[in-house]
């Protein structure tokens, strides 16, 4: 097993089944990634120590998934240099009002590159396009990744095509 160059930390494991999108997202470049629950709320002396010592295991780009009062990434964010993308996760309130702006809402200095409410995909693919900056192969899936959406769209457009 290749070191995982994502961690993917969410809150709660009722956040697992959104998160599942982003590992999704991740495994189609090829990128290992590191799994945990750990939250900023009910055990913050974890969370400081994982964030803290991820530069040293190899970690490049952290994913934080939280829901309600969701601290997480932006506490991870506090902790390392490394760039953190947030998830906020849906919620009853407003359909994750309080987690976007939990999330989105950083003081300057340290920045959470937020995705959608339940953007858990779009987590995984940013990542993977901030480790291409670095990683030729992971930069050629991501410019494949590109035809494909470009064709999927050709394709839905010839269809209405010939309905009309
Ligand atoms: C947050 O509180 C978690 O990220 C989760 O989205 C939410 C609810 O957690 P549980 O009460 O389901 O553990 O910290």
């Amino acid at each position: 097993m290749n070191t995982p160059k994502v961690a993917v930390i969410m809150g709660s494991d009722s956040d697992f089944e959104i998160v599942k999108k982003c590992l999704i997202a991740l495994e189609k470049f090829d990128i290992a990634y590191d799994v945990q629950v750990i939250s900023a709320h009910r055990n913050p002396q974890k969370i400081f120590e994982y964030a803290s010592t991820a530069e040293e295991r190899g970690i490049e780009v952290i994913i934080g998934a939280a829901g309600k009062a969701a601290h997480l990434p932006g506490v991870i964010a506090g902790i390392t240099p490394l760039p953190v993308i947030g998830i906020p996760i849906q919620t009853s309130f407003q359909g994750g009002l309080d987690s976007l702006l939990s999330i989105v809402q950083m003081p300057s200095g340290v920045p959470v590159a937020t995705v959608a409410v339940n953007g858990a995909e779009n987590a995984g693919i940013l990542a993977a396009q901030m480790l291409s900056i670095k990683y030729p192969e992971i930069r050629a899936k991501m410019k494949a990744f590109k035809i494909q959406l470009n064709d999927e769209v050709v394709a839905k457009n010839e269809k209405v095509q010939e309905i009309l």
